[in-house]
């Protein structure tokens, strides 16, 4: 982890009154060190607020993204009630979307802002969606390790010190549940079925393992962001940490399925109390952010796609708004 510099560089002390601070700063670093809430009307140092609009932002740019891999599957379920509910769960990460941007508007950024940035190109969002969904079994891969080590990363963030992101993500983590345990059961009923069916799911999470750990960020000592992030109490764990979490809850799970874990160096080690995990291919996360993964110019164009086609939709919404404000002007004069 890098140390941070400036003025918010170390964790607040609230026992410690520092004259050259100002009574506002005295209050915020109060506030973080007592584990309360900064609301949007608080004073707050900058860094602190851009730090929230990069990671709530990119948050929010995330689940809008990664809609696409699984509504790519809506037409193709195998049964009625697997499309309904893959389409309920699609409907989930919209939602969680638009509570993030609303989150993110409160510290100023506007929604299109956010948008311009991630058209562009210009904005990151989570390196799991740039991986391609060629088979039914990768949907019960997103459930069981996407959104699992989704909500591994989640569940912390509740207690994210901003107010407005810590309540979004508790309603986000419960739907994150259920779409975790919709995932897993995907997968146990293929691993129940025929030969063919447990030789996809085992190859879908061949696939899918390596990428869902990288969702975690990269390792702690090159992770720039960390330090100050948990200094602020907006990041509760390292991201190592989460990873380590993350795979002693995988492990039985993988064991009621049937299905391997498809690293050979992943073993108990006694000493630590922890798994030792094998060797992540870094080199390929870098690669995904650079924007060269598999899919990424894919995901860019249908996003910019879709808000090409909603440009009439949101045209309408704003006429709308126009007549009825100047209606009730002319009820009111
Ligand atoms: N992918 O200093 P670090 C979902 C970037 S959606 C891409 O460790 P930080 C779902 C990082 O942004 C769930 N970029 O950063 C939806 C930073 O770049 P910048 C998505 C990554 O912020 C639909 C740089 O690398 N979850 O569940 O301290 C269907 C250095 O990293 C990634 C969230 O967004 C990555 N994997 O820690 C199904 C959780 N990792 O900005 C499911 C909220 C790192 O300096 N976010 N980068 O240019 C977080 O918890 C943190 O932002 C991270 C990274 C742990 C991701």
């Amino acid at each position: 982890m890098t140390t941070p510099a400036g003025p918010y560089a170390l964790a607040p002390d609230a026992s410690a009154e520092n004259p050259a601070l100002s009574a506002d700063e005295q209050q915020f670093n109060d506030l973080i060190a007592a584990d309360s809430r900064i609301e949007p009307r608080d004073w707050m140092p900058e860094g602190y607020r851009k730090a929230l609009i990069r990671q709530i932002s990119q948050h929010a740019h995330s689940e809008i993204i990664g809609m696409q891999p699984e509504s790519n599957w809506i037409t193709r379920a195998p049964s009625l009630k697997r499309k309904a509910i893959l389409m309920a769960k699609v409907q989930d990460e919209a939602g969680h979307g638009l509570y993030l941007y609303s989150a993110a508007q409160t510290l100023g950024a506007t929604r299109d802002g956010m948008t311009d940035a991630l058209i562009a190109g210009k904005a990151r969002y989570s390196s799991i969606f740039n991986y391609p969904t060629p088979t039914w079994a990768d949907m019960g891969s997103i459930g069981w390790l996407v959104d699992g080590a989704a909500i591994c990363n989640q569940v912390p963030l509740c207690r994210a010190s901003y107010g407005p992101y810590g309540r979004a993500m508790v309603r986000i983590c419960k739907e994150e549940s259920f779409h975790q345990r919709q995932g897993f059961e995907i997968l146990l009923e293929l691993m129940q079925g025929t030969e063919e069916q447990r030789a996809m799911a085992q190859e879908s999470v061949n696939r899918w393992y390596w990428p869902a750990l990288m969702m975690f960020g990269p390792p702690d000592d090159d992770s720039p962001n960390s330090a100050q992030s948990m200094a602020w109490k907006i990041k509760r764990h390292s991201n190592d940490e989460l990873r380590q979490r993350f795979v002693g809850m995988l492990v039985p799970q993988a064991a009621v399925l049937g299905v391997t874990l498809p690293d050979p160096d992943l073993r108990w080690n006694e000493d630590t109390q922890q798994y030792d995990l094998g060797e992540i291919d870094w080199a390929e996360f870098h690669e995904v952010l650079a924007g060269r993964g598999a899919s990424n110019a894919q995901r860019l164009q249908r996003r910019r796609d879709a808000h090409a086609e909603g440009a009439w939709v949101r045209e309408a919404a704003a006429e709308y708004a126009r007549k009825q404000s100047e209606r009730s002007a002319q009820v009111a004069s």
